[in-house]
């Protein structure tokens, strides 16, 4: 049991957070050794989150990226399916960027939901893809979303919401554990591994996942203008870290630990099977057909 200390409570930026019950799960870790939560369910009330946030006046950016066949293969899945359960209740922007706007499928939003669509260049090579959105989203939260979301959170498109994504999930700084990882020894953990890399590392706290991280506006700036960086001194340099952006996204994290850890719940594989200590998912990884989507 690993509850938050007084003298935290003081500088936490919601005091609901005073309310999470560590002891409720037992079969898993629900704080880090930074005595940050981490959430599973069964540990907080989600309307004293979804109360405490309206009346903050928080609202959220969500930013995903949808080049070349991604966009059809699953863009339309991914935002249905947000619009069922992603932050309902809060004021939500989509920031959709893509290289085919005109191919934008067209989705009924709730009131206080809107869409931003941002045509965007395709880089060819896909890890180029996947890396530049860390340039692409800091450009974004200075030129935008600063002036109109408290909260920003920055997801792959390859999935599905398929439970609650919550209130509970915002604060400063969010991290998600990967579902491959999460219950493997440290030694078995994929960190780029090249003393060239800008990401190298040798230990680490966990192995998060870079297909959801989010936060305040600042500190997910701060976090990809920094990974942007790091891609960009290993370009100059000729290597490429081992998982490309979530290389660098792991070692922005061991520098600066995250307030809050999200539990695989919140990006699940559906192929590991089931696992008891995986209660309900909230999103699902989507199917993935690499040969049809990743050949040219
Ligand atoms: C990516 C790989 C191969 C071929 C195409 C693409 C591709 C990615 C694309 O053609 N168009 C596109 O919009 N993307 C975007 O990049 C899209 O938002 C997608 O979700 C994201 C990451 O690519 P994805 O989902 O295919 O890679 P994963 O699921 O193996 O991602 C993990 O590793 C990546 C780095 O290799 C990233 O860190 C990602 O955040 C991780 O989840
Ligand atoms: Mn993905």
């Amino acid at each position: 049991k690993c509850p938050l200390e007084k003298v935290d409570l003081l500088s936490l930026e919601y005091s609901v957070d005073a309310t999470l019950d560590f002891g409720s799960r037992s079969d898993v870790q629900t704080c880090t050794s930074w005595k940050a939560p981490i959430l599973w369910d069964g540990m907080f009330d989600p309307d004293l989150y979804d109360q405490t946030h309206r009346n903050e006046g928080t609202s959220v950016a969500l930013t995903v990226f949808a080049v070349g066949r991604y966009l059809e293969a699953y863009l339309e899945t991914f935002l249905s399916s947000s619009e069922q359960h992603f932050m309902l209740g809060l004021p939500v922007t989509y920031y959709v960027f893509t290289d085919l706007p005109e191919k934008m499928p067209d989705i009924k939003l709730a009131p206080q939901r809107s869409i931003k669509v941002i045509k965007v260049d395709r880089h060819s090579r896909w890890q180029d893809v996947s890396m530049m959105r860390m340039k692409t989203i800091s450009e974004v939260i200075e030129s935008d979303i600063r002036h109109h979301c408290t909260h920003v959170f920055c997801f792959d498109v390859d999935q599905v919401f398929t439970g609650r994504f919550g209130s509970e999930a915002l604060g400063d700084s969010v991290a998600l554990l990967h579902a491959h990882f999460y219950r493997l020894p440290k030694s078995l953990f994929t960190y780029d591994r090249n003393s060239k890399s800008k990401a190298y590392m040798e230990v680490g706290d966990f192995y998060y996942h870079a297909a959801v991280f989010g936060g305040s506006w600042k500190w997910v700036k701060a976090l990809t203008e920094a990974c942007y960086q790091g891609i960009m001194e290993d370009k100059k340099n000729k290597v490429e870290a081992l998982w490309h952006d979530e290389s660098h996204l792991n070692k922005y994290l061991w520098l600066h630990k995250p307030s809050r850890v999200l539990s695989p719940e919140y990006c699940w594989d559906p192929s590991i099977g089931n696992r008891s200590d995986i209660r309900v998912t909230r999103l699902q990884w989507a199917p993935k057909h690499y040969e049809a989507l990743r050949t040219e």
